[in-house]
């Protein structure tokens, strides 16, 4: 299996609770490795980029709302078969439908609020890692 990279995000709701610790420790414990990881808020606009492929979804809206709501911190997490793995591990989008033990069935409360987001593709986890961080800034690229 290849080693891939893929983008998290620990959304605003993960950050109101608290919740950053605890979450990257599963994401850690789960041998995902960090590459680069910052705290910053978005803007609406800078959340409709990030969810461009969805801007005609009637959830859109709310989804872009909240992503904006307050601090979120996206990751760059390495890990051999990183992307399937990563989703196995957050769980299904709707809490409610997610696998017991999953981040999303243990500390997610609404589909609309679910705590973390994970790339779906290497294709787009490379282009999701881009939209938050310089080459530079993901530890494995630097020469030591
Ligand atoms: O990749 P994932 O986050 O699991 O779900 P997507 O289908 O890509 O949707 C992105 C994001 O949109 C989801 O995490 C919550 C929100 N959303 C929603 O509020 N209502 C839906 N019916 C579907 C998605
Ligand atoms: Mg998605």
């Amino acid at each position: 299996m290849a080693t891939e990279r893929t983008l998290a995000i620990l959304k605003p709701d993960c950050v109101r609770k608290e919740l950053i610790g605890t979450v990257l420790a599963r994401i850690q414990d789960a041998g995902f490795a960090v590459r680069a990881l910052k705290m910053i808020t978005l803007s609406k606009r800078e959340a409709e980029g990030f969810y461009a492929v969805h801007e005609d979804k009637p959830f859109f809206d709310e989804l872009t709302d909240f992503m904006s709501s307050g601090p979120c911190v996206p990751v760059v997490l390495e890990k051999e078969n990183a992307i399937a793995d990563f989703r196995t591990l957050i769980g299904a989008t709707n809490p409610d439908e997610a696998d017991e033990g999953t981040i999303r069935a243990d500390f997610a409360d609404s589909i609309s609020t679910n705590i973390v987001h994970g790339s779906d593709s290497v294709g787009n986890g490379q282009k999701e890692a881009s939209y938050f961080f310089a080459e530079h800034e993901i530890v494995a690229n630097r020469a030591a």
